[in-house]
């Protein structure tokens, strides 16, 4: 089921002659009528590009290039959304003390709070959990999910968690000690928590370009390589338990980093014996995106690129809530021996035996199913591809969203679009509530909520990124949708000047995001 199709639209972007003949050209023939064009421009351009020379004469000037991408599945389930009316929703956001994470699923119509366990499984991974094999120890779907991350990330060794931050929890118990820091190309809230009460400090050597929302930078994620030096030399490797490195940034915006970025962050850390342990959530939607701008990766499958990242680190949390298309479930994969013995211990302390994990075994076979998928070219592309199109139409109708279009998410510019709030009246927060009151669309704060109080001033961290991120579960929603998730966004955006801020009344100690309450400034 590997998928050795290269991407045919990497011409577009500078990257080598996709007509050049080639092992995988078999796979790239001209499309027949019933399908989408492989040769028409990059995902989400019909209609906003002219065509180009491979357009062929049929095309009449009036008519948009034939689209490149469609969604590689049909529908076989549905599930029916509640429509609300504005009241409704004033009354559902009031309960939930303007929280997003507080509503009820059930009041909310287009539900793009995130992409975490909210993907759609195929019938192949639904079939897979009729094959669960709920032994207590030693579970078929155990051995399958392992031979599995072997294959496609290459990892040696692998502890099944019930998530993603079961895996962070066990690693950073083990490898942190009071006093290290732990570099990384930006934080993500669980991961940082678990660093700092393993009595670690996280420290951000991101390259500058990652804070600034409108700078087209292609490899938002890409590591400040001085930044990190300054780190080691500030600081001595020996209290550098490891550099945490994510692909597809999250809170960057769904950025990736280079192949190429990652080789020289692997060449630095290599002289000074510091290992690098890579958070693989959405690791194939990076490889997508290095894919389509990395030239040396031009000529890669998507599986290839995959395992190249993972190659160059020592290990991965993985939270198979997201790139592997499950509703639940992770692993943290490793390649080091000793440390594998150390976490597989603490699994049974912590999550459950270490050939569970705290997974069923029909979890674990539709985790393995899900990874295969998840590498499979078509469907990352249209996966992203559904991603840029939402973008897109918000980027044509001048409304400040972080550029270039992530992988999993878009993300509005709260800052820019609320300019008269102060960061302290949480304009993310208070424009997520605003969404759902416009169409009872639920999307996620990103910004001073999430960054939480630095532990030394005991102050709001005010990061530079105030966003809300619009997140798209795979294969869930469809054009209509998306669609219609801009159109509210649009009429928000209109009236956005009386959109009042928050202020903060109820503040829980960990992850403060999920569970605060708010009520509007007067
Ligand atoms: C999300 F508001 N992400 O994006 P777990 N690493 C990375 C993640 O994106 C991630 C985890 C580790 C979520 C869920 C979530 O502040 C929040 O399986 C790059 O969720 O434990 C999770 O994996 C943790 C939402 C998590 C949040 C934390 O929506």
């Amino acid at each position: 089921m590997t998928d050795d199709r290269t991407n045919p639209d990497a011409s577009d972007l500078g990257a080598p002659d996709h007509d050049a003949p080639d092992p995988g050209a078999a796979d790239r023939r001209a499309p027949d009528r019933h399908a989408p064009d492989r040769h028409a421009p990059d995902p989400a351009a019909a209609g906003r590009r002219a065509p180009d020379a491979h357009a062929g004469s049929h095309r009449s000037s009036q008519r948009p290039a034939r689209r490149s991408w469609a969604e590689p599945w049909k529908i076989k389930m549905v599930e029916h959304l509640k429509m609300t009316t504005p009241e409704e929703r004033r009354r559902a956001i009031e309960e939930a003390g303007y929280n997003t994470f507080l509503l009820r699923s059930e009041d909310v119509y287009i539900d793009l709070l995130t992409d975490s366990g909210t993907s759609a499984m195929s019938d192949r991974q639904w079939a897979g959990m009729m094959l669960g094999d709920e032994a207590y120890a030693g579970s078929r779907n155990f051995y399958h999910l392992e031979e599995t991350v072997r294959d496609v990330y290459g990892y040696r060794y692998v502890v099944p968690t019930h998530q993603g931050r079961g895996a962070e929890h066990i690693l950073s118990q083990i490898l942190i000690k009071e006093g290290d820091v732990v570099p990384g190309n930006m934080y993500f809230t669980t991961t940082r928590l678990h660093q700092e009460l393993a009595g670690g400090g996280f420290i951000d050597v991101i390259c500058d370009q990652a804070h600034e929302p409108a700078s087209e930078f292609p490899f938002k994620g890409d590591v400040d390589l001085y930044k990190l030096q300054k780190v080691i030399d500030d600081y001595g490797p020996d209290r550098i338990p490891y550099v945490c490195i994510a692909t597809a940034v999250n809170m960057a915006g769904g950025q990736p980093i280079s192949l190429g970025n990652l080789r020289e962050v692997r060449a630095l850390c290599d002289r000074y014996g510091i290992s690098i342990i890579h958070d693989a959530t959405r690791v194939a939607e990076n490889a997508y995106f290095c894919q389509v701008r990395e030239p040396e990766c031009a000529d890669m499958t998507i599986a290839e690129i995959v395992r190249a990242l993972c190659d160059l680190t020592d290990g991965a949390t993985m939270s198979a809530k997201k790139d592997a298309l499950v509703n639940i479930g992770g692993f943290l994969a490793l390649n080091d021996e000793p440390t594998y013995r150390a976490a597989q211990n603490m699994c049974v302390v912590y999550e459950g035996l270490h050939t569970y994990g705290g997974m069923a075994g029909r979890d674990m076979e539709a985790v393995a199913i899900g990874l295969r998928e998840s590498v499979e070219f078509d469907h990352i592309r249209a996966r992203v591809g559904q991603v840029e199109y939402l973008g897109q139409k918000l980027v044509d109708w001048g409304i400040p969203v972080v550029r270039p279009i992530g992988g999993h998410a878009v993300f509005l510019d709260a800052r820019a679009i609320l300019e008269h709030l102060d960061q302290d009246e949480y304009p993310a927060q208070a424009l997520a509530a605003e969404i759902y009151l416009e169409a009872g669309i639920r999307a996620m704060e990103r910004g001073n909520v999430s960054s939480g109080r630095d532990p030394q001033t005991g102050k709001n961290r005010r990061p530079k990124l105030e966003l809300v991120r619009l997140t798209i579960p795979r294969r869930v929603y469809t054009q209509a949708h998306m669609d219609v998730t801009a159109e509210a966004v649009a009429e928000v955006y209109d009236h956005r000047t009386q959109v009042r801020g928050l202020e903060m009344v109820f503040e829980p100690q960990y992850l403060r995001f999920f569970q605060a309450r708010f009520r509007p400034l007067a």
